[in-house]
């Protein structure tokens, strides 16, 4: 029975045998490690969780391209600002290819942005941080990045096509992201006090946002459950928290940077950091719209979006245009 082989609570989740037969073969062929294509049949709350997580996840890379921008004009060299563009670039792209992987499941592009512009979908907590310094650069790189690849390298595996295939290559420069950011904490901790003080004092503010982005504890987590009969999360939360964890100590132990926990302890009992809870009542309340900087993300993207209508109208004169010519040809 797959129910037994889900990993958080399993509450809510049907068996094979509560399941009618349409419902029952989609789930074998999910069990069977099939993947399901656009025009398959799939149960709604399937294709309702998709176009929920795929829409916050492209929201989240075109929401990430703001902290980021803010420190194209101010990269300390040309090098440096020629990597961040191209960097900010990418971000674009993935929420391209997010969108497009979620439009296959019959929600249109304007659907989902309305739903970003009207505050309604959610993205990654971690974009309503401000970022103050040139470090914060860095500490996006290595630790935003980091966490991004964590959670998403599964997601390549997950079993809906259009999302597993857009994921390898977003997972191929998520990985150049991540090394340009923790080249960026090399050299700041190479560097002098000053600069070593602006490395740690980043790693201090980002850290716990950045455990934050593998969503709330597992016993929190609402659709765990399903989503892993889905084979749509194949790790939990809190799983995937704890490889970052280990994956990151040694990375910030080797540019001799201190992790802002009193409770971060190497256990010897299972090979793994113990570390502490993080403040749930701010992830709480950054889901909800109220972190350091929501109001700020949300009025530049709608800025953007009512900046960009005269261009979206000659887009679409042009088209009509180019139908009527097309017609009279004909
Ligand atoms: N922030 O039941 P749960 C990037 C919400 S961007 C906001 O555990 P699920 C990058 C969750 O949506 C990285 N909301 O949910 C870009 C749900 O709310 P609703 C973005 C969060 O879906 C630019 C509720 O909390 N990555 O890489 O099973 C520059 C309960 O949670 C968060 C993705 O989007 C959060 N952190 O698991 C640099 C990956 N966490 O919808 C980098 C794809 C939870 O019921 N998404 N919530 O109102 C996922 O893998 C899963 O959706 C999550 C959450 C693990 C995030």
């Amino acid at each position: 029975m797959y129910a037994q082989q889900v990993k958080s609570t399993g509450k809510g989740v049907k068996s094979l045998d509560e399941m009618d037969p349409q419902e029952r073969a989609f789930q074998e062929r999910i069990n069977a490690g099939v993947k399901i294509e656009a025009k398959d049949w799939m149960p709604e709350g399937y294709r309702k969780t998709l176009i929920r997580q795929i829409g916050q996840h492209a929201h989240s890379e075109i929401v990430g391209q703001l902290p980021e921008g803010n420190w194209i004009t101010r990269a300390p060299s040309l090098e440096r600002k020629a990597i961040l563009i191209a960097k900010v670039q990418d971000e674009a792209g993935h929420g391209l290819y997010l969108y497009c992987a979620a439009e296959t499941l019959g929600i249109s592009r304007d659907e989902m942005t309305e739903q970003l512009l009207s505050g309604k979908a959610k993205y990654s907590s971690i974009f309503n941080y401000p970022t103050l310094t040139w470090a914060d650069i860095g500490a996006i790189g290595w630790l935003v990045d980091g966490a991004a690849i964590m959670n998403q390298v599964p997601l390549q595996k997950c079993s809906y096509g259009p999302y597993s295939r857009a994921m390898i290559r977003i997972c191929k420069e998520e990985s150049f992201h991540q090394r340009q950011g923790f080249d960026i904490m090399m050299r700041l901790c190479e560097g002098t006090q000053a600069q070593k003080d602006m490395a740690q004092d980043a790693l201090n503010r980002w850290w716990w946002p950045a455990l934050m982005m593998f969503g709330p504890s597992d016993k929190d987590s609402v659709h765990s459950a399903q989503s892993f009969a889905w084979n749509i999360k194949q790790d939990s939360n809190d799983e995937l928290r704890q490889k970052f964890v280990d994956q990151t100590v040694p990375q910030a132990k080797y540019l001799g940077l201190t992790v802002p926990d009193p409770d971060l302890k190497w256990n010897e009992s299972n090979d793994n950091y113990d570390f502490g809870e993080p403040d749930w009542s701010e992830f709480f309340a950054v889901i909800s719209g109220n972190g350091p900087c929501n109001k700020e993300r949300l009025a530049a993207r709608n800025k953007a979006w009512d900046d960009g209508a005269w261009f979206r109208e000659g887009l679409e004169a042009y088209a009509v245009k180019q139908d009527a010519l097309q017609d009279a040809a004909e």
